[in-house]
């Protein structure tokens, strides 16, 4: 890989990173691929370590300004970086979004090991990574690509299988309880009782924060999330915040309303 795109991880402080053939990767959503107008050959793959702590009733994906935003700054300056090296070339990015699968191309650029709960895990910041990726049309020779890692399991401790509130981890549960938080509309009475039980207005952390590879897991270097947290989501900080700041928060996907209903099940 060029010496500058190296140079650029290094600077935003990213450590794992890896190149792919395109071939190696599932697509999960050729609709968005398309309207990219690439024609994909090979990508970039990178992680995103997020872990500060102290989220209290929400994820700590969430605690943060939404995480997009990161994805996208970092995604755009390494495009540029690489429009200097490559101007024949196109490149596109994307994370959590993302035409691929991204835990699939992060295992096989050999970027952590397949956890029982699902989730790529990463020897230094456990699962508390998000993924990301910059998709091109550069011949994988170009960004000196990987030989797809043959997956590699956790030791199947069986703590996130036990502990995962509403079972879909033991193949039992019909919803993730993180999806659930996100749906809009009516939710189920036994949906509201896990809710409360679990204190969680938005997203679930629970089969993460059991895993024995979360023990260790190192704080992430990356200042953004280490500023404007919200750990403790109130109606009163929820009210505070202008639609701008809203905006910039992930749970705002689902708008004001969704979160406003959920802080009313747990609290009123
Ligand atoms: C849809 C989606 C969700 C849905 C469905 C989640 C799911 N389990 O698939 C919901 C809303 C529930 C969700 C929740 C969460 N998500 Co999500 N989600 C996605 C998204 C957008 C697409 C996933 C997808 O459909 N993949 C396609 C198909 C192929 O996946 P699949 O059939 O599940 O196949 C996988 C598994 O089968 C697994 N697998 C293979 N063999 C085995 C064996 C066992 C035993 C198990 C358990 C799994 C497994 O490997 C495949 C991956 O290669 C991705 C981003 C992306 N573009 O990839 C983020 C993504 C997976 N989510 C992410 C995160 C952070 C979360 C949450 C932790 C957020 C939270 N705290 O609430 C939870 C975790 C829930 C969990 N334990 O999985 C991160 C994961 C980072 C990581 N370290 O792995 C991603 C990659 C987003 C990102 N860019 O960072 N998510
Ligand atoms: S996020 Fe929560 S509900 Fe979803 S799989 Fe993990 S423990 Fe189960
Ligand atoms: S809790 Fe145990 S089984 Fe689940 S992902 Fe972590 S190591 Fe694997």
């Amino acid at each position: 890989m060029n010496k500058k795109i190296k140079d650029f991880f290094e600077e935003k402080k990213i450590e794992y990173y890896s190149a792919l053939d395109y071939k190696d990767v599932k697509e999960i959503n050729t609709g968005l691929m398309e309207r990219s107008g690439i024609d994909a050959k090979s990508l970039l793959i990178f992680l995103l370590p997020y872990y500060v702590g102290g989220a209290k009733n929400i994820s700590e994906y969430s605690a943060s300004k939404d995480y997009h935003l990161i994805i996208r700054e970092i995604t755009s300056g390494l495009i540029s970086v690489l429009k200097e090296l490559y101007p024949e070339n196109h490149f596109v990015g994307f994370g959590d979004h993302s035409p691929i699968d991204e835990r699939g191309a992060a295992l096989a650029a050999g970027l952590g090991i397949l956890g029982d709960n699902g989730l790529l895990i990463n020897e230094k910041y456990g699962t508390y990574v998000f993924l990301a990726d910059v998709i091109t049309d550069l011949e994988p020779s170009e960004l000196g690509v990987v030989k797809p890692h043959p997956v590699l399991k956790c030791e199947g401790c069986g703590a996130c299988k036990r502990a995962c509130p509403t079972g879909i981890l033991r193949g039992e549960g019909d919803d993730c309880l993180s999806a659930i938080t996100q749906r809009k509309g009516e939710l189920l009475e036994s949906e509201i009782a896990l809710m409360r039980k679990y204190g969680t207005v938005w997203g679930c952390d629970i089969c993460q924060s059991v895993c024995p590879h979360n023990r260790g897991a190192c704080v992430t270097p990356i200042a953004f999330f280490h500023e404007e947290r919200i750990e403790l989501l109130t109606s009163e900080i929820l009210d505070s915040l202008n639609d701008e700041e809203f905006e910039k928060r992930a749970f705002a996907w689902r708008k004001r309303k969704t979160v406003e209903r959920n802080i009313k099940l747990l609290y009123y």
